[in-house]
C-alpha cells in the first residue's frame, strides 16, 4: 500500500489513452497533471498551465497511460475451490445437473460459511492482488455465497475491509438472490433471508448495489422483482445476472428498474436489447464463464454494438463458472470469442466499467476525473488485449498516488 502522497504531480512523456470521446482510444501524446486526488490536465506538454511548472515530474518516455482499469463485476469473497465439479464436468456433468444435485453454488455457501474471518479474507485478497498487478483500481465485489443474513454481512464487511488493506476503490453489492440453500422453499428465502438479509446489509452502510441471478437454476423475475422493490424504497441501484443460460426476460425486468446493468446475456433477445439501450442499461459481457463452462450461445455482440447498448468486460470471477482473476484475460476472450474489438475490450474496463458500476468521474483521462490510473510498458492501447499471461504493467497511481 501506497504512503506516497502528493499534492500536484506532473507525468511527462506520455502515451494517454483518453477514451475522452464517444469512440477512438483518444490518444494524446503530451503530459498529464495530477492535483490531489484528480486529474488536473490533460494534453500538449506546451499548454500545461503555469501553476504546475514547479510541481514534480515524472518522464514516463513514452509508456502508455490509460485510466485504471475497473473489474466491474466479481464474485471474490469465498472460499474453497470447485476443482472437483471441474473434473465432474469434464466427465460429462453439466453446470446444471450439478447444481440441481446440491452442488454449484451451494458447495461455495458451505465452505464459506465454515470459514473464519481471516481465511476468508486472506483467500480474497489473494485474489484481489492478481487483478491489481494487472492495473485494476476499482472491484466491484458481490455477496452470495452467504445465503443467510450472518454469513451475507460477513461476506460484504470483508469486502469493505479490502480498501483498508491495499490502495483500490470497492463497490460492494448485494447478491443474496444467487441460490436457494438446501432444503428451502425460494419464496420463503426471498422474503424471510434474503430481504431482511438486504436491510441489515444496508443498515451497517455495506451496500451499493443490489444484484439477482435471475435464471431456471437460479430465482424467477418475480422473485427478483421483490428483491428489487427493496433495493428501490432503499434507494439502492440495481444490477442483474440475465439470460445466461435460459431466456426469463431478465434484461428487460433490468431495464425497467433502470438497471446500472444487466450480465451475461448470451440468450438475450431482440426486445430484450431494445429495453437495455432505451433506459441506458450497461451490457457486462462475461467472456469467462462462456469459456470456462464451454458454452456454445455467445452474446449478440453485433445487435447490441448496433443498437448502442454500452459494453463492460468483467471477469465475473467466482470458483464455479469463471474461476479468473485476470482482467486482461477476460479482454482477450472478450475479443477473441465474442469479436469485442481492443477498443471495445479498453473501453469495456474503463469508461463502459463506470457507467456500470454508478461512477461517472472515473474511467476516462479528462480534467476533474478521478486519478486513478494505469501506466503500461507498451507502445499501443490494442496491446493490452492482445497479450495473454503478460501484464505489462509499469505503475499503478490510485487517487493521485503512486501504489
Ligand atoms: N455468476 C454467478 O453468480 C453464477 N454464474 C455467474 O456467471 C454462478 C457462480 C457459481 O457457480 O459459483
Ligand atoms: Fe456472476
Amino acid at each position: 500500500m501506497s504512503t506516497h502522497l502528493h499534492q500536484v504531480h506532473v507525468y511527462t512523456g506520455a502515451r494517454l489513452a483518453t477514451l475522452a470521446g464517444p469512440s477512438g482510444y483518444g490518444l494524446v501524446d503530451g503530459v498529464i497533471a495530477i492535483k490531489d486526488q484528480a486529474i488536473d490536465y490533460v494534453g500538449p506538454k506546451n499548454r500545461l498551465p503555469g501553476r504546475f511548472e514547479d510541481a514534480p515530474r515524472t518522464e514516463l518516455n513514452g509508456r502508455l497511460v490509460t485510466p485504471g482499469l475497473m473489474d466491474c463485476h466479481t464474485h471474490l469473497v469465498y472460499a474453497g475451490s470447485r476443482a472437483n465439479e471441474f473434473e465432474m464436468r469434464l466427465e460429462g456433468k453439466s453446470y446444471e445437473d450439478i447444481a440441481l444435485a446440491g452442488g454449484g453454488i451451494i458447495s461455495t455457501v458451505k465452505a464459506t460459511r465454515a470459514a473464519n474471518d481471516t481465511d476468508l479474507f486472506v483467500q480474497t485478497l489473494a485474489r484481489l492482488d492478481n487483478l491489481l498487478a494487472e492495473g485494476v483500481s476499482t472491484v466491484e465485489i458481490k455477496s452470495g455465497y452467504g445465503l443467510d443474513i450472518e454469513t451475507e454481512l460477513r461476506m460484504l464487511g470483508i469486502a469493505r475491509r479490502l480498501e483498508e488493506a491495499r490502495s483500490v476503490r470497492i463497490k460492494t453489492t448485494f447478491l443474496g438472490a444467487h441460490a436457494v440453500p438446501a432444503g428451502m422453499d425460494a419464496d420463503a428465502y426471498i422474503d424471510d433471508i434474503c430481504i431482511p438479509a438486504l436491510r441489515a446489509a444496508f443498515a451497517d452502510g455495506l451496500v451499493d448495489a443490489v444484484d439477482g441471478f435471475c435464471e431456471t437454476i437460479g430465482f424467477t423475475p418475480a422473485q427478483i422483482t421483490r428483491v428489487f422493490d427493496t433495493a428501490k424504497e432503499l434507494g439502492l441501484p440495481v444490477k442483474l445476472h440475465a439470460e445466461q443460460i435460459s431466456y426469463l426476460r431478465g434484461a428487460q425486468l433490468a431495464a425497467s428498474y433502470q438497471a446500472l446493468s444487466a450480465d451475461h446475456l448470451e440468450f438475450i433477445s431482440e426486445e430484450g436489447i431494445i429495453a437495455m439501450a432505451e433506459a441506458g442499461v450497461v451490457a457486462g459481457i462475461l467472456p469467462g464463464a462462456y469459456y470456462f463452462l464451454g458454452e456454445t450461445q455467445k452474446p449478440p455482440i453485433e445487435s447490441l454494438r448496433l443498437a448502442g447498448v454500452p459494453m463492460a468486460v468483467a471477469t465475473d470471477s467466482n470458483p464455479g463458472s469463471s474461476p479468473m482473476t485476470s482482467i486482461l484475460l477476460a479482454m482477450n476472450m472478450a475479443a477473441t470469442l465474442f469479436d469485442l474489438t481492443p477498443e471495445e475490450c479498453l473501453r469495456g474496463a474503463t469508461v463502459n466499467a463506470a457507467k456500470a458500476l454508478g461512477l461517472p468521474m472515473s474511467g476516462r483521462l479528462a480534467k476533474g476525473m478521478r486519478a486513478d490510473l494505469a501506466i503500461w510498458d507498451v507502445e499501443h492501447p490494442a496491446e493490452l488485449t492482445y497479450r495473454i499471461g503478460d501484464a505489462p504493467l509499469y505503475q499503478r497511481i490510485f487517487g493521485g498516488a503512486e501504489c
